[in-house]
């Protein structure tokens, strides 16, 4: 059943092509709230936002993993729209120059449905003319995506992880439910995690990677970049391709995969305090950059 529906996706792929000056940066996992406490990603905004920017200014194009908004937690995406302003402003910025593509996660799978995504957008840009209108309009969630290597066969398939997490794909709704409106209170009031999370999960965490890796054997190899786990993941060549991007909720950091020049590495950001008490935001390689040929 898992495999049916990794091959569904992996056949209905969005194509984008990746050149050889193509420069990419992966995220996934905000979780982008209301701001209450509950809301893991605000203390990380200030990084993220330093992030994105150097990401826009340096000529990426931005391909979020899925799960970017908690629509499980929350249950109408207006307050989170307030929240994160300049968040939805910044990503306004790489849509425009063709610059963005978006996944949809578990925890934000009302956005496969386009008639939704559009009644959202309708609600935050009342279009003034028809031209506006077409302008905003054009922005939907894929499932997945498929970057195909210029002037070569070879492909990575991006997806949020969460198809090879049987209950989680099929019943979302009534998990989404269970955390609305159980777990947000109970972590709310009394600080205590949500344990349907796969994050905070590890034996439905190692099932994800396991269903993912047998996908890949019985698919020639086929290189594969999802999040959903929260684990960074970064095998060494020979390894059987999967890697992971972590999240922009680890307490104090984020963490993402870039893609520049056919290399890919494995990056953290944070908030650096010296010892006099100068705060700087630095990028650090948590692995340096690899071909991806080694890994194709
Ligand atoms: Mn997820």
């Amino acid at each position: 059943m898992v495999n049916q529906i990794i091959d569904r996706a992996f056949k209905n792929a969005k194509k984008i092509p990746l050149k050889k000056d193509s420069k990419f940066i992966f995220f996934s996992d905000l979780h982008k709230g209301d701001m209450s406490s509950a809301d893991d990603f605000k203390k990380n905004l200030r990084i993220y936002e330093h992030a994105m920017n150097n990401y826009y200014q340096n000529g990426f194009t931005y391909i979020e993993i899925g799960d970017g908004t908690e629509l499980w937690e929350n249950s109408s995406f207006d307050p989170i729209y307030k929240a994160y302003h300049s968040v939805f402003k910044l990503l306004k910025l790489f849509h425009k120059e063709n610059r963005l593509h978006l996944i949809w996660g578990n925890h934000d799978m009302e956005f496969r449905d386009p008639i939704i995504v559009e009644k959202i957008l309708y609600s935050i840009y009342s279009p003034k003319n028809i031209e506006s209108k077409k302008r905003h309009f054009n922005l939907r969630f894929e499932e997945s995506i498929l970057l195909e290597i210029e002037n070569t066969d070879k492909k990575i398939f991006v997806l949020h992880g969460h198809q090879a997490d049987y209950m989680n794909y099929v019943h979302w709704k009534f998990q989404r439910f269970f955390v609305r409106y159980f777990w947000y209170y109970m972590q709310k009031w009394f600080g205590i995690n949500d344990p349907t999370s796969a994050a905070k999960n590890f034996r439905s965490l190692i099932k994800v990677e396991k269903k993912l890796n047998k996908w890949i054997v019985k698919n020639k190899h086929q290189m594969i970049i999802f999040g959903h786990t929260h684990r960074p993941r970064f095998p060494i060549p020979g390894d059987l391709p999967l890697f992971n991007d972590g999240s922009c909720i680890h307490p104090g950091s984020i963490t993402g995969i870039e893609i520049v020049n056919e290399n890919i590495a494995l990056v953290k950001w944070y908030e650096e305090v010296s010892n006099e008490g100068q705060k700087k935001m630095v990028k650090i390689e948590l692995e340096k950059p690899v071909s991806l040929f080694k890994f194709l």
